[in-house]
């Protein structure tokens, strides 16, 4: 390992060392943790190395990931909730859900959220009070119900549920399942897979940084969400699921309480359309901070339908087509759809591709420089990837889909903190836990309005800075109504009305 990291450049981790036996078991610690970051790495800390040096040149040289390509806006499939074909994909959905298995990627900290515990502990909203993680479950559980039910004689499937971890939310995600006996799962459905940080770059030279507090560690940081793929392919959990008959491999982020509303249908459009890889999208207001979906055709031909994420998607119109960048249409929205980071993939061709790549997504840097020559970092940086960045690598053969949803039924994550919320423009979303609490409400009312119930209109209200709408405050069980079919069979034939009690809250009559 020494002579390696020698070779590699990295004479300067030494450079502090006292001679042989002194601090012998900080210098073997040192070595264990080389060990392990170079085992956890695709290639190991060699190909970390000449990667970020190759990656870093490219920043400093300020050349485009994207370069050469052309963005246009690609096909998919836009659905409006509750008409005959929204229903028919649902119903579709719903029949695969016993063939699909759900990837939760937790890693993240929250950072922006500026709260100390793990996303998934919070609750989703303050009625009543069920956690992300607890709602995730029950949908899931309540979708292996419904699927298992449509089979002739039903059937025994458990929908497998993988929650990756990292060091920062391991131990506090399975602590919130040992408590709360897993929420009703099973605890042999449900499988942790912990992604480890990777080093940080302390210059342009790749040189690995060491901790400020401790010159026998080297500092790392979390590599991405995109890790989820390795790792998945490691576990080996993808073929005993093929050899289980599976065919769906559902992925989603960490606090989003809309997500499972979108879920079916979606799944009923990869199965209906034979999509390899289903991204599920929403209008996407320009500049808004998410990904858009784009096509993306380069001079020698070569296409992809890829997520370019916020911050390249502007430089990328600015220097091809569109000289304004990353501007509104005539809709309101932005031309390319926004990415919500929930991808269905279709295993046999998802196994094929990973036998080939080894699960290793393309990654890209981010140093913030001291100033404008770019020579140096205001604090280290490191090695990312993204789950979305998947398709990248796949050939041109592979049906690569999108499917859009509605804002207001898809897509309500939290991740900004009260004051950065606030601060957001106005007729942006704010994405904080205020917004995210009010969206649940709002879907609700919507759906039950669109199933025929009386609700009344909202009122608006400014809660931490921010105005939202305020809607009856509604909510269910995933058990008791998954789709709109569901919810309408429910409530048909009965006298329903949603009051809202200025500020108290709301009652939900059923007579
Ligand atoms: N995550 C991990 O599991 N591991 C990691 O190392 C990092 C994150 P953020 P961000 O939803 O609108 C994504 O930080 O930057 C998990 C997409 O890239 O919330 O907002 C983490 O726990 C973007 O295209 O991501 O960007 C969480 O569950 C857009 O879709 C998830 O990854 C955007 O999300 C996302 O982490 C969005």
């Amino acid at each position: 390992m020494a002579k390696m990291l020698l070779e590699m450049g990295q004479s300067h981790l030494f450079e502090h060392w006292p001679e042989p036996g002194t601090e012998d078991d900080e210098k073997r610690a040192f070595f264990d943790q080389v060990a392990k970051l170079d085992a956890s790495y695709p290639g190991g800390l060699i190909s970390y190395i000449k990667t970020a040096r190759e990656l870093l040149a490219d920043s400093k040289a300020g050349r485009n990931p994207f370069d050469g390509f052309t963005p246009s806006v690609p096909s998919g499939e836009s659905l409006t909730f509750g008409d005959d074909n929204f229903v028919q994909f649902e119903e579709a959905g719903v029949r695969e859900m016993k063939n699909a298995a759900f990837i939760l990627v937790a890693g993240g900290l929250g950072e922006r959220l500026g709260y100390n515990g793990i996303k998934v502990a919070l609750p989703q909203e303050s009625s009543s009070e069920t956690c992300f993680l607890q709602h995730y479950i029950e949908s899931i559980l309540a979708l292996q119900e419904a699927s298992c039910k449509l089979v002739q004689g039903g059937c025994q499937r458990q929908i497998p549920f993988v929650i990756m971890t990292s060091d920062d939310t391991h131990a506090r995600t399975l602590e919130l399942l040992e408590s709360n006996a897993y929420f009703g799962m099973s605890p042999t459905q449900v499988k942790l897979l912990k992604q480890e940080k990777v080093a940080c770059l302390a210059d342009n030279d790749g040189r690995l940084a060491v901790d400020p507090k401790n010159k026998y560690t080297i500092q790392t940081k979390p590599h991405g969400h995109g890790d989820v793929h390795s790792l998945l392919y490691s576990s080996g959990l993808l073929n005993i699921w093929r050899d289980a008959g599976m065919r769906w491999v559902l992925f989603f982020q960490d606090t989003n309480g809309l997500l499972f509303k979108a879920i079916p249908a979606s799944l009923g459009v990869s199965a209906t359309k034979q999509y390899h890889v289903n991204s599920l999208a929403v209008p996407r207001k320009a500049k808004e901070a998410i990904g858009g979906i784009a096509k993306l055709t380069h001079a020698d031909g070569r296409t992809m339908v890829i997520n370019v994420e916020y911050n390249q998607l502007d430089p990328l119109l600015r220097a091809t087509v569109n000289p304004d960048g990353d501007v509104n249409c005539e809709t309101g929205y932005s031309p390319f759809p926004g990415n919500i980071n929930q991808l269905i993939l279709e295993l046999g061709p998802y196994i094929e591709e990973l036998t080939k790549t080894g699960g290793a997504i393309k990654e890209f840097v981010n140093p913030k420089y001291t100033d404008a020559t770019k020579s140096s970092f205001k604090s280290s940086t490191r090695l990312e990837c993204m789950m979305q960045d998947y398709p990248q690598t796949l050939p041109p053969t592979a049906r690569v889909g999108f499917t859009v949803m509605d804002i207001w039924l898809a897509y309500a994550p939290v991740k900004n903190n009260p004051e950065d919320a606030a601060k957001v423009p106005k007729g942006n979303p704010y994405h904080s836990a205020t917004s995210g609490e009010m969206a649940i409400y709002r879907a609700n009312s919507l759906i039950l309005k669109k199933a025929g119930v009386k609700v009344e209109d909202p009122v608006l209200q400014v809660f931490n800075g921010q105005e939202v709408e305020v809607w009856s405050r509604v909510t269910w069980k995933p058990k008791w109504g998954l789709t709109f079919i569901d919810v309408k069979n429910k409530v048909s034939g009965s006298m329903v009305t949603c009051h809202l009690e200025a500020q108290m809250g709301t009652y939900f009559h059923r007579r």
